[in-house]
């Protein structure tokens, strides 16, 4: 196949062209260092403990070697095995576990599918699959390095690893194997070049195994600022460098990809189910002037005829830019209005806040004030940064009066009765940014400079080491680590808060930086379920760490209206829906940044219909892109969220199904075909749900795309015919603006409404239809979860299950949600044209039916 083969060449020729970006310092092995030796090793049928003593005189190379070390590896399920390294004083910083609650559990090595073993002197540890033998994780060889700012930790790995994860970046799924930095600091990095870091931090990768067909997963549980090398300069090996916190490992066996993100799941907590309103089509711009121009867009989606079902509204709202207030285009009783009109009509309203309280005289920030919730800087005064209303305080979301502030904020401002009556929430800026150049000396100078003044340590201050246990060292340099990693701002402190704060409880910001986002989510999340307690929360953030999906959702922040990062959305979209289970995710359709094009515009408002999370944005000062603005995006529009309607009940299932065990809801090609190696690289196709593989027209301007099928039996979305996959690419042509290329995998069956509606109120109303794609053993199929759309705790809901045999089609499951629609046909795919028969069954029992005595409605 000569198509395959060039397909594959250009694939690679690209990865080469990505693997060599930028890295142009080759990474080179730290110092040696002694290393630990073990002892009173300790193993029993749960695990291994041991004590490591530094093996020599320190080496101490980015701060000081700890003589006493503890060591621990517990088989926590028969999947999963927990790995720690951790000072014998318990002093050093751990991840608090309120931010992100460890799983526990205990298993035995029995059982376990994998098998740690130790090394005593040199110390060292190796984690193997037990069913075959493979060493997945091995320090032999290469000294741990435990310093007070400073972990070093490598692990060898086989040849060219197939490696996927470490987010959230826009580089490629699949990662490069040399001379490859990942940089874990939260940053506000808007339109950046694929390489530095971005705004969450997710330090767990997958790696698949092709040898054995296994994958396997792990996690560093850590939050300090670190760089996480993979190279081949020294053999293949994966190498963690982190400037503080403990060695905390999670070791999940698989075997499948699924399996990982499953266990992976159970540490990063399950994800918040959203609303079934949530997966409708959302509008939004930073520069709507005024509330007539926000209830204008509104007007102009009815007349074209688009259906919108939420608004929203940047920081434009506010007066000059500060949380909580009202601009003097937005008055209250207009605001009010706008909100009610939406109501009316079923559709939502959605605002966005930020963290940073303006530093000035007015209700929301004398409030914090008076709560004593800002943080602080050693001498007690409030910490100053410059966000967009100018000089602002920042919320410490560890103290213990912040979560009641906000509350009593959000119970005000958004109060249904006398205030802006929100559906849900947007939070922005919460790395936490800051647009005051380190070492903002005076916030309140718009021209802060960039000269670089004597950077010093501030000691921490506190009564204890006995007082704080895990909450981090004292005397270390905060703000300047001799360890450099490769924050694309310099310096940690540049452009965020300083590191040097010392938050409630005596956490520091240098340690728990990367928590600030996921922090204001939880709070956040809290605050809008005091608002309206039994309504699922939807709350979407920029900055996210470990288990932020339990609380939020996530939009891929400030992109370009390029068609580059159109296609990076789809690597980046899958990174958190299949690896750091953050479903409720999408890119800013049409491009954020610059000024976008009709076609380009057409075409992601054709893909964005197949992201979980669904929103045109745009930035200040550029073209208006709203969906009606040209008639061929109005097209694409119309009939992208006709089909994201008709199956948005497929979706939310799957999201559902996410929810409850940890499947994800998108997945990468591999995912489903591990053991086609040409799957593995692939990341401008994708599955959304289980069923559908969207592959898009990825390329500038172009009409056509050349895409893989595995092998395996497809039916083309759109025109319901059978394709057989061969494993080899195939080119389609004449792909209209208003197009995207979809298929249904042979094996399913897709509950799809059978109308599209206005709003997905009216959508709910609508019957379904059952689309069947036999595989290739002529069976298939299919889930549908009911409930009410909203309730936190829903009453009733309906977990059905469809089977297809070749013959009869099935329904069964439990029936707890009460509903007059019903399945109205069944359309039966084949290599023939697809047949529809009448069916006219309900969603409240099991049934069963013989195809062959059904009513043919078409041929
Ligand atoms: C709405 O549509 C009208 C009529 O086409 C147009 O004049 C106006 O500029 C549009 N406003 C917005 C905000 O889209
Ligand atoms: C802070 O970031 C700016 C880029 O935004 C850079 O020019 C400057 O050198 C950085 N300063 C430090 C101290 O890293
Ligand atoms: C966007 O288009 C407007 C109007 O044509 C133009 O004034 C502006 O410079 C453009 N912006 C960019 C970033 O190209
Ligand atoms: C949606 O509203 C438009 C008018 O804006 C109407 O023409 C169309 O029939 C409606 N669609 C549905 C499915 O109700
Ligand atoms: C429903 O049917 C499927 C396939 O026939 C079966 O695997 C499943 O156990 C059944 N579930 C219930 C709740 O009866
Ligand atoms: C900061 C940045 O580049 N953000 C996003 C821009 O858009 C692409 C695709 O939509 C994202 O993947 C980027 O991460």
């Amino acid at each position: 196949m000569p198509l395959t083969i060039t397909f594959l060449q250009s694939a690679l020729l690209l990865w080469s062209t990505i693997a060599q970006w930028g890295f142009s310092v080759p990474l080179r092995r730290g110092p040696d260092c002694p290393g630990y030796s073990a002892s009173n090793v300790k193993k029993t049928d749960s695990g291994i403990t041991a004590d490591l003593t530094l093996a020599g005189s320190e080496c101490n190379i980015y701060g000081q070697d700890l003589h006493e070390l503890k060591f621990l590896a517990e088989y926590q399920t028969d999947s999963r095995l927990h790995v720690m390294i951790y000072d014998k004083a318990e002093q050093v910083y751990q991840v608090p576990d309120f931010v992100v609650p460890r799983p526990g559990g205990s298993s035995s090595a029995g059982g376990s599918l994998l098998e740690v073993s130790v090394e005593e002197d040199p110390f060292s540890f190796m984690i193997k699959r037990k069913s075959n033998g493979e060493v997945l994780f091995t320090t032999e060889g290469s000294e741990i390095i435990f310093e007070t700012q400073y972990l070093r930790l490598r692990t060898s790995l086989p040849d060219s690893p197939i490696l996927y994860g470490l987010g959230e970046h826009t580089d490629s799924l699949q990662l490069p194997t040399s001379n490859y930095i990942r940089t874990f600091w939260a940053r506000d990095a808007g339109g950046v070049p694929a390489g530095e870091n971005l705004y969450g931090n997710h330090p767990v990768y997958y790696e698949y195994r092709p040898k054995s067909d296994t994958t396997h997963g792990v996690l560093l549980l850590n939050s300090d600022g670190m760089d996480i090398k993979i190279n081949n300069d020294d053999g293949q090996y994966l190498e963690y460098n982190v400037l503080g916190g403990i060695i905390d490992l999670y070791f999940l066996a698989g075997p499948g990809p699924y399996d990982v993100a499953r266990e992976y799941s159970e540490i990063s907590l399950k994800p918040a189910m959203m609303p079934y309103w949530g997966f409708g089509f959302h509008q939004c711009r930073f520069g709507y002037k005024s509330v007539d121009e926000v209830a204008a867009v509104v007007a102009n989606y009815s007349a074209a005829g688009i259906p919108l079902e939420t608004m929203w509204t940047d920081i434009d709202y506010m007066d000059q830019y500060k949380v909580f207030t009202l601009g003097e285009r937005f008055p209250l009783k207009d605001m009010r209005s706008l909100v009610n009109d939406l109501h009316d009509n079923d559709q939502h309203y959605i605002v966005m806040v930020d963290p940073a309280v303006a530093y000035q005289n007015y209700d929301a920030f004398n409030r914090g004030k008076d709560a004593d919730i800002f943080i602080k800087n050693s001498d007690g005064s409030i910490y100053k940064g410059r966000v967009w209303p100018g000089v602002t305080a920042f919320p410490d979301w560890f103290h213990e009066n912040t979560q009641g502030y906000w509350d009593s904020e959000f119970e005000s401002f958004f109060s249904p009765s006398s205030g802006v009556d929100i559906d849900a929430l947007w939070i922005d800026m919460n790395e936490p940014s800051n647009f005051c150049v380190w070492p903002c000396a005076s916030p309140e100078a718009e021209d802060e400079g960039t000269d670089i003044v004597e950077v010093k340590a501030r000691k921490m201050s506190r009564q204890s080491d006995q007082d704080y246990p895990k909450r981090g060292l004292r005397g270390r340099n905060l703000i300047n680590p001799s360890y450099k990693i490769k924050n694309a701002f310099g310096l940690l402190s540049n452009k965020t808060a300083k590191t040097d704060i010392i938050h409630q409880g005596g956490w520091a910001e240098y340690d728990t930086h990367n928590l600030y986002g996921t922090m204001m989510s939880r709070t956040s999340r809290n605050s809008l379920l005091k608002r309206r307690p039994d309504k699922r929360p939807m709350v979407i953030t920029r900055s996210t760490f470990v288990g932020a999906g339990s609380y939020v959702g996530h939009w891929l922040g400030d992109n370009i209206s390029a068609w580059d990062q159109y296609q990076t959305s789809i690597r980046h979209l899958l990174q958190f829906v299949s690896f750091f289970q953050i479903p409720m995710v999408g890119a800013d359709v049409c491009g954020f940044l610059g000024n976008t094009t009709e076609t380009l515009c057409a075409r992601w408002t054709m893909l964005g219909a197949f992201y979980p999370f669904y929103r045109n944005h745009n930035v200040d000062g550029a073209i208006s892109q709203e969906a009606y603005r040209w008639k061929s995006v109005t097209d694409a529009a119309k009939k992208a969220i006709d089909a994201r309607y008709r199956l948005l009940d497929y979706i939310y299932t799957a999201m559902h199904k996410q929810t409850v065990d940890g499947t994800p809801m998108l997945a990468p090609m591999w995912f489903n075909y591990p053991t086609d190696s040409a799957t593995h690289a692939i990341e401008l196709q994708y599955f959304y749900g289980p069923a559908l593989l969207v592959s898009p027209v990825t390329e500038p301007e172009a009409t056509s795309v050349t895409l893989y099928l595995p092998d395996d039996i497809f039916y083309d979305f759109w025109s319901l015919k059978q394709v057989r996959g061969t494993g080899g690419a195939v080119t389609l042509k004449n792909i209209d603006f208003t197009s995207i290329p979809v298929y249904i995998r042979g094996g399913s069956i897709i509950p799809a409404r059978v109308k599209s509606a206005n709003t997905t109120t009216a959508l709910r109303s609508e019957d379904f239809e059952l689309l069947i794609a036999p595989g290739k053993d002529g069976k298939a199929n299919g889930a549908l979860y009911l409930d009410d759309g909203e309730s936190l705790h829903p009453s009733g809901t309906s977990e059905i299950q469809f089977s297809y045999d070749g013959k009869t089609i099935e329904m069964n499951g439990t029936f707890g949600y009460k509903t007059r629609v019903g399945v109205k046909s069944i359309t039966i795919l084949g290599s023939d044209a697809a047949k529809q028969f009448e069916l006219n069954e309900g969603l409240d029992g099991s049934w069963s039916r013989d195809v062959s005595q059904l009513k043919q409605i078409s041929v």
